[in-house]
């Protein structure tokens, strides 16, 4: 005979009308004693729903999204009715006096449907580790789904067979847990095991104590991101238990797979104040939307340069006070200097574009004003003035944009630096920059000047103190000395870290660069 039991919200404390976050069971499913049924989330927690009983999840009667107070129905659950269960306590002692024997219990891979030879993604346990049954020991990944191998026993774990990036197939062993059990012999068997809990425990059982306060510096989870998130369910259950919003959480792991060291790193960084990852700890998200929902899309994944340097234009711009001071050269004198030179240079192998010169301009306007040359420390309480002037610039190449370095731009002319730069160009198109060639940088100059604009707001290359964009010269009327003349006229766009560099410091380098780019001697002429 079996009978139905209403699973009900326990007393929560003051909380009422507290959000359903996830269902943790469907109709049919088998349920234990205090199997988790839903995840409910207070402002100040997240905490499970347990079964107070063993049964079949008849009707579920909440959905994820919506809302419930104490004593609201959870599930039903139908329940064989079972002989009166002695109390659990009574198992105990029967097992005590059966003497406890330490063996080895290897536990190997499930069958998991058609699949062989299955990639081991992570491991989530090291010899030595304690761990219950159903602990996680290893992740898979299949084309189609992400999977934990749970221990089969309780134990030490003694150890494993297995690496990351490894193989797998059903029945292989993963790892061997040293166990300590009752032997076969004991009459465990005869012990009687509650079965079923008495049915008024399931009107209020308290909220299972794994529940834990979400750290306050934490930003709320949005369930939409969080539901899409690339990871397997060990690691939702940790960010769960440790409020963290996995859609906000970069992955590390083979196909930007979320880890158990890539939420731990993102609660590390959050609370440091570091902004959690990609997100920003205190910044709103941005609403998730199902495209598809809309039409036809294509999913595109980001490129290895676009995944380095897109967190590093986000810290910037997150963490450093932007003002973009706006400004015009007159480069009419540069530019007839500049063809006067060019044909001469080409045939000596060396393009002098106007960017050999403005990065020339720089090192003057930087010589000037030594606050440009320089960083905040990690302390933010000192500014780091440099002694040497390395100077970055933006290129665009088919991968992304990378950032190489003239090295010493104080001490070469023209030439010198227009080799470096075709030099580098090249490189950075064809992808063989080595490391040390995009590092030390001081200054940035971004030089979109080829491609066309009037104006933009350059990020700056953090933790440099400004860069310089720079775009495409035209030709205007400028008044001089009582009419208008035609002058070309270079577009100039200084980004700067108001935290270092003041206002009127931004306004006077710039005019600083304008002025040495309008009189191209100054920069044409050779380094001692
Ligand atoms: N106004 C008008 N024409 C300009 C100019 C300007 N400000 N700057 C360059 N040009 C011209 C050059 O003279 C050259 O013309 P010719 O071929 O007729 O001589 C042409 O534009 C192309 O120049 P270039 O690109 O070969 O050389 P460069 O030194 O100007 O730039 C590099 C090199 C690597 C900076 C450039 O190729 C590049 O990648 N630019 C994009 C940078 C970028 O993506 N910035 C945005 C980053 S996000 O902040």
């Amino acid at each position: 005979m079996s009978q139905s039991i209403d699973v009900v919200v326990p007393d929560m404390g003051s909380f009422a009308e507290v959000g359903v976050v996830e269902v943790l069971v469907k109709p049919g499913d088998r349920v234990e004693l205090d199997t988790p049924l839903v995840t409910l989330e207070t402002e100040k927690a997240t905490m499970d729903v347990p079964s107070t009983t063993a049964g079949i999840v008849e009707a579920v009667h909440v959905v994820a999204g919506g809302k419930i107070s104490a004593g609201g129905r959870v599930v039903t659950l139908r329940v064989d009715a079972a002989p009166v269960a002695e109390p659990v306590a009574a198992a105990a002692p029967v097992a005590a006096v059966v003497a406890a024997e330490v063996v080895s219990v290897g536990v190997t891979v499930p069958d998991m449907g058609s699949f062989a030879e299955v990639g081991v993604v992570e491991l989530l346990v090291a010899v030595g580790d304690t761990i219950e049954i159903d602990t996680p020991l290893v992740t898979l990944e299949t084309e189609k789904a992400t999977m934990d191998v749970p221990s089969t026993v309780a134990g030490v774990v003694e150890q494993v067979h297995v690496s990351k990036g490894g193989k797998v197939s059903a029945g292989g062993l993963v790892a061997t847990i040293r166990s300590t059990v009752v032997p076969a012999a004991a009459p465990v068997a005869a012990v009687p095991v509650a079965v079923a809990a008495p049915v008024a425990a399931a009107v209020a059982a308290p909220v299972k104590a794994a529940a834990h306060a979400a750290p306050a510096a934490l930003p709320p989870i949005s369930e939409a991101g969080f539901s899409k998130a690339h990871a397997g369910p060990s690691v939702r259950k940790l960010a769960r238990e440790l409020g963290v919003d996995l859609g906000r959480v970069k992955g590390s792991g083979p196909r930007s797979r979320i880890t158990h060291d890539d939420v731990k790193a993102w609660v590390k960084q959050a609370l440091a104040g570091g902004g959690g990852g990609g997100g920003g700890a205190a910044l709103p998200s941005v609403p998730q939307v199902d495209f598809a929902a809309f039409g036809a899309v294509e999913l595109k994944p980001l490129n290895r340069i676009q995944k380095i340097s897109g967190p590093r234009l986000h810290a910037s711009w997150v963490n450093l006070p932007h003002v973009t001071q706006f400004d015009e050269a007159d480069v009419t004198e540069l530019e007839a200097t500049r063809n006067r030179l060019k044909d001469a240079a080409a045939a000596k192998g060396v393009k002098l574009t106007p960017l050999a010169f403005i990065i020339r301009a720089c090192v003057h306007a930087l010589q000037q004003y030594p606050q440009f040359n320089a960083s905040l420390d990690a302390s933010g309480e000192n500014i780091v003035l440099k002694k040497y002037m390395h100077i970055g610039f933006a290129a665009d190449t088919p991968n992304g944009l990378l950032v190489p370095v003239i090295r010493d731009a104080d001490k070469k002319d023209i030439y010198q630096i227009a080799l470096e730069l075709a030099d580098l160009s090249a490189k950075a198109r064809d992808g063989k920059l080595s490391g040390a060639q995009m590092q030390g940088g001081c200054f940035t100059v971004s030089s979109l000047g080829g491609i066309g604009g009037t104006a933009f707001t350059p990020i700056i290359n953090a933790p440099e103190a400004a860069i310089l964009g720079v775009s495409r010269t035209q030709t205007k009327p400028v008044w001089k000395d009582g009419t208008f003349v035609p002058r070309q006229m270079l577009p100039l766009s200084l980004s700067y870290d108001h935290r270092i560099i003041d206002g009127a410091a931004g306004a006077r380098f710039s005019t600083a660069l304008a002025q040495a780019l309008a009189n191209p001697s100054m920069l044409t002429e050779a380094i001692p």
